[in-house]
């Protein structure tokens, strides 16, 4: 029996997971988005791509939330993205308004799929779903830190001339600005750091990876990143779908681990088909522990912001 995946955002992202997901044959494919033109037309395109292709599964777009019915795995982009000069938290009135709406349509039709947010600002808005929607925490997820650990990755690589699959990383915390590069936990053809670069290159690099979703809005103008965001969404959804067990950064709810309660941020989560079925907490230094705390404090601080924008978020 084919798994369903029901993507809703049809956009940017949303059109490249269909892509990605048809050629890996993860499952059948409903794209759904408001704007049902969009949802069908690269539904169709896609479709079309299957003899060329030769992956068998079927597309269906649509901008009815009955299509998503009973769907294994539920990936959401619904959502504006930035414009250059934006930071991800000037997206949250609209996107919160937007996750209400797809909450409701998700609670009603799939409540027993396994979610994974991508809507910015991620951590708060895979915090609003969880609670508008009330679906399990553990089947409520953020994409955030596959992204941001994969660009710390990709600048580490160009610096020092080593291929990404020799190195060894991890982003933790919010996705903005705070997020926490964990420079004691990575490796360089099994070498700490701090052996192969200096600290002031290093300092680039992270903050060229807190940045890295601004320096691509710069490029593109209109839009933001969609081919990386896209890729990280599919590792989640391939870990639930195939039950690989796969440790990996997410936004998850923090229930007491790295001393955080009632919050999701991003830290290594254990991805089955139980969802997320363990919150790894890895051994971190005075520094590690107080950066992630600072990232997670702002996480907090934007989530009692939404909280003022519909008080329904603080029940
Ligand atoms: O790491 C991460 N989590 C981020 C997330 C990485 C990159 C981009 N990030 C965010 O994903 C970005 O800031 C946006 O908030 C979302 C989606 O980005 P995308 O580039 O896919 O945006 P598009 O191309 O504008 O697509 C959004 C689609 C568009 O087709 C709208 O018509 C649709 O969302 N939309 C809706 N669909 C369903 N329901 C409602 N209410 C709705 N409103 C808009």
């Amino acid at each position: 029996m084919k798994k369903k995946i029901s993507l809703i955002g049809a956009g940017q992202i949303g059109g490249t997971l269909a892509h990605l997901i048809s050629i890996k044959e993860l499952g059948n494919v409903v794209l759904f988005d408001v704007a049902e033109g969009i949802a069908k037309g690269k539904a169709l395109d896609i479709g079309q791509s299957t003899s060329v292709d030769g992956f068998d599964i079927n597309l269906k777009g649509t901008n009815n939330y009955e299509d998503i019915k009973d769907s294994d795995v539920i990936i959401i982009t619904a959502g504006v993205p930035r414009k250059p000069g934006m930071t991800r938290d000037d997206l949250l009135g609209t996107n919160l308004k937007i996750i209400k709406q797809v909450a409701e349509g998700v609670k009603k039709n799939s409540p027993n799929s396994f979610v994974i947010c991508i809507t910015n600002p991620l951590d708060i808005i895979v915090m609003a779903f969880q609670k508008y929607s009330g679906l399990p925490t553990n089947k409520v997820v953020g994409m955030a830190g596959i992204l941001d650990s994969s660009r710390f990755k990709y600048f580490l690589s160009e610096e020092l001339k080593v291929p990404v699959k020799n190195i060894e990383c991890i982003v933790l915390g919010g996705h903005g600005d705070t997020m926490v590069p964990m420079l004691n936990h990575t490796l360089v053809n099994g070498k700490p750091l701090n052996q192969l670069i200096t600290k002031d290159k290093l300092d680039d690099l992270v903050e060229r990876t807190r940045k890295g979703g601004a320096e691509i809005v710069k490029y593109l103008e209109k839009g933001s990143a969609f081919y990386a965001p896209a890729a990280s969404g599919v590792e989640m959804a391939e870990a639930y779908i195939k039950n690989l067990k796969k440790t990996l950064p997410c936004a998850a709810f923090l229930n007491g681990e790295y001393n955080e309660e009632n919050v999701y941020a991003g830290v290594p989560v254990i991805i089955g088909n139980n969802g997320v079925e363990k919150i790894v907490e890895l051994t971190l230094d005075k520094d590690e522990t107080k950066n992630l705390n600072i990232s997670i404090k702002a996480v907090k601080e934007l989530y009692k912001t939404a909280c003022k924008i519909d008080p329904d978020l603080n029940n």
